[in-house]
């Protein structure tokens, strides 16, 4: 299989650490895509212009993280990353979706920063951080569901927070006190090994 892939990008991340604890790393071969560069070719894998897409052995093109990661998990006989039934899937599948907000929120802030003083929108920004806050304070009250083995739902939570603590330091601050479950459920997370060897440079 080969990834259109990108050192920095959460959601490639979140597939590369599927692919560690499936055990399907090995077969998985990145091609390094700017997909900011004028004239990349990453339309040709997928139209919308984004990372992470997959070219499968059998040429099928499978395109946005969830729809990745949920092909990958039928490629392997170990543990299911998204359980087949019952609270475990729907709690995967629910952390899965809010990691996914979390981060769209908070990558709309960072580019919202990116721009010219002149033309940054400061109530975009909050409005976009805010939906993150919220979300961290429903997940440091709601922990629980990050308890018990690997799921996907934890590979997104982790790979979030990942990305945001690197991105955006400043705006989380100390996030250890604030949201003191969640972050020392993530300092244990991140010390896996496929979090280890995907931490974003
Ligand atoms: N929902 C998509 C989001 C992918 C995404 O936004 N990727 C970013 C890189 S982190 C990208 O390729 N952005 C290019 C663009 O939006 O034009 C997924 O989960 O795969």
């Amino acid at each position: 299989m080969k990834l259109r892939w990108a050192a920095g990008s959460p959601y490639v991340r979140k597939v590369m650490v599927t692919a560690y604890e499936t055990g399907l790393e090995p077969r998985i071969e990145r091609i390094a895509t700017d997909y900011h560069a004028p004239g990349s070719d990453i339309s040709a894998h997928n139209p919308l212009g984004k990372v992470p897409a997959l070219i499968a052995d059998d040429g099928r093109i499978v395109i946005d993280s969830p729809v990745i990661c949920a092909y990958l998990d039928t490629l392997h006989k170990g543990p299911k990353m998204i359980p087949d039934s019952g609270d475990t899937r729907w709690n995967a599948l629910h952390l899965e979706a809010l990691a996914d907000g979390m981060l769209d929120a908070a990558i709309a802030v960072q580019r919202e920063r990116g721009r010219p003083e002149d033309k940054r929108w400061p109530d975009w920004i909050d409005r976009q951080w805010v939906k993150f806050e919220r979300a961290m304070d429903w997940l440091d009250k709601n922990a629980k569901l990050l308890e018990g083995p690997v799921t996907l739902g934890q590979i997104a939570i982790g790979c979030a927070l990942g990305w945001i603590e690197f991105r955006l330091k400043d705006k989380l601050g100390d996030w250890d006190k604030r949201w003191p479950a969640v972050a020392a459920w993530y300092r244990k997370f991140a010390e896996r090994p496929s979090m280890k060897a995907t931490v974003p440079k």
